[in-house]
């Protein structure tokens, strides 16, 4: 199938990971070809403007708020949680029963809330603010979110794994990708408090995911984003004590 073919199209930033990233995990490790618009060549349509055009309601359909956005022929899905919602039973990284599914989205749900506080521990002004125009109340947050919060999700989590090798028993899932995410965000960005915690369920799982032959294929290409100081995980040493 060729990537067109598999009619698949993802509108995300370029420059970043972000959330474009738990899209990007499922097409891979399912193998499933689709194309990163706004990695295209420009010429092909490709680069930020595709995302600002696909926010501003030119794919049809509801005008999505912020991407990641998913084009799939006629029908346009936003919210990252949704986007995987959708592609989890068509890309067999869920259950196809409704019980099945829903518990997918609430761990899916449920890491994402992980994403935004971490992010929010180095914003806690909000997004329209650079981390340099909130340093003090990012250093009480962050204090706040390595101390209590991160442990507490981290704890919850690995309270699910016991006796069971991925978060919904015998078969992955969409939302085991997004907490290897997660894993590694927080690895990235918090990188002495993370390794402290005492989670070895959790750091299995990671291990185990990034084995996965495509995944481990995916994660040597140039298909992969490095973290960096412009995403949602970012590594400020002096957040991070
Ligand atoms: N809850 C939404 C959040 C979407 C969102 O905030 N997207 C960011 C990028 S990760 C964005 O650029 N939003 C548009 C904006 O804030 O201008 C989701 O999970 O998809």
């Amino acid at each position: 199938v060729s990537e067109r073919a598999s009619g698949y199209e993802l509108y995300y930033w370029t420059g970043i990971p972000g959330r474009g990233e738990f899209v990007r995990l499922a097409f891979e490790d399912a193998g499933v070809p689709y194309v990163d618009v706004a990695r295209l060549p420009e010429e092909e349509g490709g680069g930020d403007d595709a995302v600002v055009r696909a926010m501003a309601g030119e794919l049809g359909g509801l005008r999505p708020l912020g991407p990641p956005i998913l084009k799939v022929g006629r029908q346009v899905i936003a919210q990252t949680a949704n986007i995987l919602a959708y592609l989890g039973p068509r890309l067999q990284l869920c259950p196809d029963e409704e019980a099945g599914r829903h518990a997918a989205l609430q761990h899916e749900l449920t890491v994402l809330d992980l994403v935004v506080e971490a992010h929010d521990a180095q914003h806690p002004l909000g997004p329209t603010l650079y981390y340099e125009d909130q340093k003090p109340e990012a250093r009480r947050r962050a204090a706040v979110f390595v101390k209590q919060r991160m442990p507490m999700f981290l704890t919850y989590f690995e309270s699910l794994l016991d006796g069971r090798r991925w978060l919904l028993g015998r078969s992955l899932s969409y939302a085991d990708l997004s907490l290897f995410q997660a894993l590694e965000g927080l690895a990235y960005a918090f990188p002495k408090s993370f390794a402290k915690r005492r989670i070895p369920r959790l750091r299995k799982l990671r291990d185990a995911v990034a084995a996965r032959p495509r995944i481990r294929a995916y994660l040597a290409s140039e298909r992969r984003l490095p973290f960096n100081e412009h995403g949602l995980f970012r590594h400020y040493p002096e957040l991070d004590r």
